[in-house]
């Protein structure tokens, strides 16, 4: 080896061995919770200690929206980095296998989050709701993962893992194997045995929870769905249980929304228990807005899942990474496929020229206090089977303009969208119109499916 080439050599080892190992990645999803979900947002009912205390120790995120407003959409973005339409998962995958969108899944030749993260070397698992399809092709050790601890349809009884219509639904990467335990507790403890197994490579956990989703059972709750139908399981006698107050339907969310409130602070302790913390980032956030039902909409946002207004689709959303963020409040724009691209910049990941992510890195902006530019993002709801936008049609955000179909906000000053002022501001409203179909077509014009 000559001179030159010795130098070069050891300048590309010290530069290996000098290089930081990219930091771990956990995405805490909670589902169907809007702002009332959590008392750092407007929980008014009872406290959420460990998530308020992520979200003081980290960013809060006040302008976070999922880009769905319902489950799978959002989902697939947060996935792919990818409008939900691009990949035909703008649809809630039915768990009936006599529907249509049964056969439907997260196409194969996408790139998802944890195949990107291959490159630097990332151990990545799902613990929890997959929601991105059922056939085999779709599992999502198919789309990635190592590991698969959960459940694949849209929710499960909360202690026997049965779906919707009555199929069991637990899945040991990719064979259906029970696993016995209330489901937010099984999620959490697998967390924290994956954390402890490969707390030595670089880990991505995809932590997702079924809570608080329906159906309503706390940890005492009696069993909704299979054989055991009607009984209390032994892990759940002696735990809170909804008969104690039948009809307080607070008291019930309260007991079903702190157990994943505590999967959260058990799943920062263990990070920092075995020093990961300094390179760890962890996101919590909400696939969409709460239901009337399970108590967590708010007054802060006007509707509820499935609703292009705020309260659809502006959740809770915190980011805590204690050697990268400042904590504080954000009001960056920031959506759930923003989440794929920001951690891949931060893995050392270099995506194709070619690939196109409708996300953006937001790394400047959250871990450098960079100004944002102005962004513009949709939603979009279609029923395919009149090949129409119905029900809640299309919704785009510009700065702080807000279309919802024909109506137009400005959130600056009217965040709860009281004041429709469509009216004064006709161009205004015509050219958001065009611009959000334009928008809108564009991304399903890359759906694998007919629409
Ligand atoms: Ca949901």
């Amino acid at each position: 080896m000559n001179r030159v080439a010795s130098i070069c050599f050891f300048l590309l080892i010290s530069f290996i061995s000098n290089a930081k190992q990219p930091p771990n990645i956990i995405v805490i999803m909670v589902d169907d919770m809007g702002y009332g979900g959590v008392s750092s947002f407007a929980n008014q009912y009872y406290q959420t200690p460990e998530i308020d205390r992520l979200a003081a120790e980290g960013l809060q995120l006040m302008d976070y929206h999922s880009n769905g407003v319902v489950c799978t959409p959002t989902r697939a973005s947060l996935m792919t980095g990818l409008y939900p339409q691009r990949t035909g998962s703008h649809l809630v995958f039915n768990a009936s296998p006599e529907h249509e969108d049964y056969q439907r899944g997260l196409p194969k030749q996408v790139l998802t989050f944890p195949e990107a993260l291959k490159q630097s070397g990332y151990v990545s698992a799902i613990f929890g709701k997959w929601h991105l399809g059922y056939k085999a092709e779709f599992n999502p050790l198919n789309h990635g993962f190592d590991q698969f601890n959960g459940f694949i349809s849209g929710n499960i009884d909360a202690h026997f893992q049965y779906d919707r219509v009555g199929t069991f639904d637990w899945w040991q990467n990719d064979k259906l194997n029970e696993q016995l335990g209330y489901h937010s507790d099984l999620i959490t403890d697998n967390t924290l045995e994956f954390i402890e197994n490969n707390k030595d490579k670089p880990f991505f956990i995809y932590v997702s929870h079924g809570a608080p989703h329906d159906p309503l059972q706390a940890r005492g709750s009696k069993i909704k769905r299979g054989p055991n139908k009607g009984k209390v399981p032994k892990w759940g006698i002696g735990q809170p249980t909804y008969s104690e107050k039948p009809g307080d339907n607070d008291w019930l969310m309260q007991h079903i929304v702190l157990a994943a409130d505590e999967g959260v602070g058990k799943i920062r302790q263990q990070v920092e228990r075995l020093g990961l913390a300094d390179n760890t980032i962890i996101w919590f956030v909400s696939d969409n807005g709460g239901t009337t039902a399970n108590h967590t909409v708010s007054e802060l946002t006007r509707g509820k899942k499935a609703d292009l207004y705020e309260g659809g689709h502006r959740v809770p959303g915190i980011v805590w990474a204690p050697k990268m963020v400042k904590p504080g409040i954000s009001n960056a724009l920031v959506t759930s496929m923003d989440i794929m691209p920001t951690n891949l910049v931060q893995a050392n990941v270099i995506l194709p020229k070619e690939l196109h992510l409708d996300g953006i890195d937001l790394g400047p902006v959250l871990f450098e206090h960079k100004a944002q530019a102005e962004r513009t993002i949709f939603w979009g709801n279609l029923d395919k089977k009149k090949g129409v936008v119905v029900r809640n049609g299309l919704a785009l955000r510009q700065g702080s303009w807000k279309l919802v179909n024909d109506e137009l906000y400005d959130l600056s000053s009217d965040p709860q969208e009281k004041h429709n002022i469509a009216q004064q501001y006709p161009q205004k409203l015509q050219a958001m119109q065009k611009e959000v179909k334009a928008m809108f077509n564009n991304a399903l014009r890359d759906s694998p499916y007919d629409n």
